[in-house]
């Protein structure tokens, strides 16, 4: 609702604090700090109820009920837009003696009161004096759930998916449990607007009418926290749910059943987001399976959506067994449609070229581009980075991504300009976050993976932001203030993902996973498809180790814009960090170090196994600030990790020993277990199930 005449609604401060009780429908949390409060933990802030309250209400509770100084704040809906506020964006003011937030619609000032309040949990108040204006970067910044209708979740480690859709009701929307209300909350705190709530892997039933009006139901929930609703899509829905004889984008009944099962959707759902589509990848149907390409199928969508203000999320994750080189497949595939999208087609581009591996260069494909609409998308879930048991703080891998520079147009071109339309004018703009969110208590299943669903909607928002800053502000809002805590927690956070990196695969490795789980150390592992075969990416033989991709290899250093194309070709002045990933190169290859490759490999594994242990000692010396039921909870994982990292490097070094036939360096700890023993072991995680805390083969931490 949308309160007209509304110049100037004011509060005076209720300083309330909700203290929870367990059996309330309104509640977050249940005895004992079980982590269901996320970062809304330091203000105890209650479940808001299913369905009711206005998004203005709701910025008016936030302060009524949540904000301490004596300070009074307004919140004033602008008589005439703002501009630069856009329809999302705020101004706060904090230079009279009420701070006055300021907003073109009431959404605006939504986001205002959670600025305001984690500016408060975070202590930052006091130093705000003059104008703080906020107006965000990308569009639309949107979650992708990888969820099956089934209630699985691939590469989900919270449980299974939040959507119950057997039970959710459509009749009586304010009947269904109140966690999707919570849900939307918690992503409305951090400027995530938009959710894809089915899995790319699309099942087609979802289009059915009886889940859409489910779907409904959840979006009427959402709605009041500026979440929009988006689905994935099976392109061969025409052939499984109309029985047409072909899903031809091109076929005017296709065509024609499309358009109008899009008009059923907007009837339902007035501002439906539009659709995620995963085609001809990894055995989904798509444009290609009738002699159409990318843009036929993808424009055929937009088409029917454009009439209404719907979006199209084309992935460009594509690639075939057959290929010497999976990495180059996207340009390969896509750059000859560059110009051919409507404009109101996106094309999603996994952050590095390959597949959300600790770390890869940026995807070529955002530099190449130079008519169509590019958007990132990174992984929440921690597919490749130790699930829901190690801590890794991902927010510095993803702002890796959006700050590398193509040089499409000169300096600058960095993947974030690119795709916040800075470097060429984009009508849309957005991105994409894979979720890590299931029916797990915590939400994540760790409770520092909470970190990564309030990161990427903070850096959607705000790209600018550090690593140091995202993580502190999230430890004092969901653990505690005390500065021993958050100085020392917080740089255990940020040093984690490359922490990781040095444990798992080192030195631009990828790959080396077992499968089909991607969790734990594989690089031996067989497979259905050679693409899928650690072998095909670490190509460990007796003369070295690292793929080839320079211009006497598979040329993938060409996809790259000058300088970066001569940078990365010449061994001499490849980064050390991706090496491996550009050069295969000989066992006593001399490293910047004076050590040979083979010594600095198992040193940084060996540093990275340090770092996991020392994440433990860290967290012992912590334990006054946190809750017992969390402090256990997160001891257990980190024991799990630092065990893990020397797994990883037990069998990669070993296995890897069998080619090089060197010995390990000094600083070196010995191994621990034999490559024969791990190689027959398998944590058999097939269904992507929580894999929680299992047994490994018995690892001892000194
Ligand atoms: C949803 C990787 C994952 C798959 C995932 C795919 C994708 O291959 O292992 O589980 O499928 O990426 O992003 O489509």
């Amino acid at each position: 609702m949308r309160i007209k005449n509304l110049t100037s609604i004011t509060f005076v401060a209720a300083g309330l604090l909700a203290l929870a009780s367990c059996s309330n429908n309104n509640t977050r949390t249940t005895i004992g700090d079980d982590g269901h409060l996320l970062w809304f933990n330091s203000l105890q802030m209650e479940a808001p109820a299913t369905l009711g309250p206005t998004t203005l209400q709701i910025a008016q509770e936030n302060i009524a009920k949540y904000w301490k100084s004596d300070r009074k704040v307004e919140l004033k809906l602008n008589n005439e837009a703002v501009a630069e506020l856009g329809t999302e964006g705020f101004e706060i003011d904090f230079s009279g003696a009420n701070i006055c937030a300021s907003a073109n619609s009431e959404v605006g000032l939504l986001y205002a009161s959670y600025e305001l309040l984690r500016l408060q949990e975070t202590d930052e108040l006091a130093a705000q004096n003059g104008k703080l204006t906020s107006v965000p970067a990308f569009e639309r910044r949107v979650l992708n759930h990888w969820d099956n209708l089934d209630g699985t979740v691939e590469r989900g480690f919270a449980g299974h998916s939040l959507w119950k859709w057997d039970e959710i009701n459509a009749d009586d929307v304010a009947a269904n449990s109140n966690i999707y209300a919570e849900y939307a909350s918690a992503n409305a705190s951090v400027g995530i607007n938009g959710t894809v709530l089915n899995n790319v892997n699309a099942n087609a039933d979802i289009l059915t009418e009886d889940y859409l009006l489910k779907v409904k139901a959840l979006a009427e929930i959402f709605r009041p926290y500026g979440l929009k609703v988006y689905l994935s899509l099976n392109f061969a829905a025409p052939k499984h749910l109309a029985n047409l004889e072909t899903s031809d984008p091109l076929d005017n009944e296709v065509v024609a059943w499309w358009n109008a099962k899009v008009a059923e959707i907007y009837k339902l759902i007035p501002d439906f987001g539009g659709f995620l589509v995963k085609a001809n990848s990894e055995g989904q149907s798509g444009p290609q399976d009738y002699g159409r390409t990318h843009a036929d199928g993808a424009n055929m969508i937009a088409k029917a959506l454009e009439p209404f203000g719907g979006i199209v999320m084309w992935r460009a994750f594509v690639y075939d067994a057959q290929s010497p080189d999976r990495a180059k497949q996207a340009v390969e595939e896509f750059m000859p449609l560059d110009g051919q999208f409507a404009d109101n087609v996106l094309i999603q581009i996994k952050n590095g070229p390959v597949d959300f591996q600790p770390r890869e260069p940026f995807s070529p494909l955002f530099g190449q581009f130079e008519k169509t609409q590019a958007m990132v998308e990174v992984q929440i879930t921690q597919e490749y980075l130790g699930h829901s048991n190690h801590l890794v703080f991902m927010h510095p891998m993803w702002k890796e991504c959006l700050d590398s520079d193509t040089y499409e147009r000169g300096e600058g071109s960095t993947v974030g300009a690119i795709t916040e339309g800075k470097v060429m004018p984009y009508k849309y703009t957005a991105i994409a976050g894979v979720s890590n969110v299931g029916n797990d208590r915590n939400w994540c299943g760790h409770h520092f993976a909470q970190a990564n669903w309030y990161a990427y909607g903070r850096m959607a928002w705000n790209p600018e932001l550090s690593s140091e800053q995202i993580a502190n502000e999230w430890l004092m809002q969901t653990f505690s203030k005390e500065k021993k805590f958050v100085d020392s927690v917080g740089k255990l956070m940020v040093a984690s993902r490359e922490a990781c990196v040095k444990y798992e695969m080192p030195l631009g490795l990828h790959h080396t996973f077992k499968g089909p789980d991607h969790y734990g150390p594989g690089p031996w592992d067989r497979s259905i498809r050679p693409d899928w075969e650690p072998a095909y990416y670490h190509k460990a033989a007796a003369d070295g180790l690292g793929f080839d991709r320079t211009m006497k290899g598979s040329g993938a250093v060409a996809q790259y814009h000058e300088p970066l194309k001569s940078l990365y070709n010449d061994v001499a002045t490849c980064p050390e960090n991706l090496i491996l990933w550009f050069h295969h190169l000989p066992w006593d290859y001399k490293m910047k170090s004076g050590r040979t490759l083979w010594d600095e490999l198992c040193l940084t594994f060996q540093s990275g196994i340090n770092d996991a242990r020392s994440f433990v000692d860290i967290w012992n010396s912590v334990e006054q600030y946190v809750d017992h039921q969390r402090f256990s909870d997160v001891k257990v994982r980190l024991e799990r990790q630092a065990k893990d990292a020397i797994w990883w490097r037990d069998a990669t070094i070993q296995y890897f020993q069998q080619f090089s036939g060197m010995a390990l360096p000094d600083g070196c700890q010995p191994f621990q277990q034999k490559l024969e023993k791990l190689m027959k072991y398998r944590i058999g995680i097939t269904n992507y199930e929580n894999p929680k805390i299992e047994t490994l083969p018995e690892y001892k931490l000194d």
